[in-house]
């Protein structure tokens, strides 16, 4: 089977971005976006899928990080779906609970074609660092309108707003990988209609 790697890149007067993401990796993470929170997520995510995820970013930080975290969003969504290909094999769903501390996520996905977001998050405070909380959702929402997933997010309880948005991608990177995965001896296009798009 072909390498399962996707590359995009988004050049726009707001931010310029350069990914590439290669699903059967080791999990290694380089990346730049210039928010040093959202640098962290971005690790856990390839960290804990599996990924291979190079993520360059220059935005324009000083009117705030909404342009950069968004159109990183964009196009980590256009070069997942270009490494999915046809989505030939794949298992399609793909669910996990992640706790941290007092913490705990759900994330469910369905690699469908259809865009959706549920973004169900308690209310956190405005910011972890230099990143605005209200992003995360910007970002899923993002990602999930270029690739084609259906999204569901929940933060079933927690305290701590860097403990949230942290199994809240831990758990979005589980479901990932899951929902990736090459089934054994299923080679066909794991949908009834015979394509997903
Ligand atoms: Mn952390």
């Amino acid at each position: 089977m072909d390498q399962r790697i996707g590359r995009a890149e988004r050049h726009s007067n707001e931010t310029h971005v350069k990914v590439e993401i290669k699903l059967d990796g080791k999990g290694l993470a380089q990346v730049s976006t210039g928010i040093g929170f959202f640098d962290h997520m971005l690790t856990i995510l390839a960290g804990h899928s599996g990924f291979d995820i190079a993520v360059e970013c220059r935005g324009d930080l000083d009117v705030d990080g909404h342009h950069t975290v968004e159109d990183v969003g964009i196009v980590l969504g256009r070069a997942f779906a270009q490494a999915l290909g046809d989505k030939r094999g794949i298992f399609r769903y793909g669910t996990a609970f992640v706790p941290m501390d007092e913490s705990l996520a759900m994330v469910s996905l369905d690699i469908s074609g259809r865009p959706y977001l549920h973004y169900d998050m308690p209310t956190l405070v405005p910011m972890i660092g230099d990143f605005d909380t209200q992003l995360a959702e910007e970002f899923f929402r993002a990602f999930s309108n270029q690739c084609g997933i259906t999204l569901h997010i929940r933060v079933l309880y927690g305290k701590n707003a860097h403990h949230m948005l942290e199994a809240v991608f831990k758990a979005f990177a589980r479901a990932l990988k899951q929902a990736v995965a090459l089934e054994k001896n299923a080679d066909g296009i794991p949908s009834t209609k015979g394509i997903i798009d």
